[in-house]
């Protein structure tokens, strides 16, 4: 089997516009895995803990034959040797994330990966550059991609107070 795969990078310490080079080479030469499309890097204000570097976040679309848990094994290697440390705040700074966001069509509700990623739907640092390579894509549960962001526009804009 060979699975069409979706890869979300960000970075916000040491060189991020490297760190997603690197690792998209990286990515190209996992075994069983071709790297078909990469997006534009994307310099992004920090979401979630406040005070953090601004982000480079970028998507790449592979095809592999490696099982969606050997693929996520891979990806920690990766950050890993691009010196990723796990600090005591979950969500602090990072040379490197590597988040599986969809593997084919493959619904998955495990405590080591879900798939699809359960908040791919409402980050908009992942929702544009995956717009970039696959507007059309079907992200299983949720709907089309470029639908997620429209959607994500709209609440963006706000809407009017009601009062009563
Ligand atoms: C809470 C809310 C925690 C949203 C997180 C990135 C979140 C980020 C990233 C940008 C995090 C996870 N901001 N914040 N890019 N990761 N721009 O990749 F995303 S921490
Ligand atoms: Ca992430
Ligand atoms: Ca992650």
């Amino acid at each position: 089997m060979n699975t069409e795969a979706f890869v979300a990078l960000g970075s916000n310490l040491a060189d991020p516009p490297r760190q997603l080079e690197r690792a998209r080479e990286a990515l190209g030469r996992l075994p069983g895995t071709r790297l078909v499309a990469a997006s534009r890097s994307l310099r992004t204000a920090p979401v979630g803990p406040p005070g953090q570097p601004h982000y480079c976040n970028a998507v790449v679309r592979l095809r592999t034959r490696l099982a969606p848990f050997a693929l996520l094994g891979a990806l920690l290697e990766i950050e890993t040797a691009q010196g990723r440390v796990r600090g005591a705040q979950p969500w602090g700074p990072r040379t490197l994330d590597l988040d599986l966001l969809l593997y084919g069509n493959l619904v998955l509700d495990d405590p080591r990966l879900t798939l699809p990623h359960p908040r791919l739907h409402a980050r908009r640092f992942v929702l544009e550059p995956l717009a970039e390579l696959a507007p059309e894509l079907e992200v299983p549960g949720r709907g089309r991609v470029c639908d997620l962001l429209r959607r994500l526009d709209r609440q963006g804009r706000g809407r009017p107070v009601c009062r009563l």
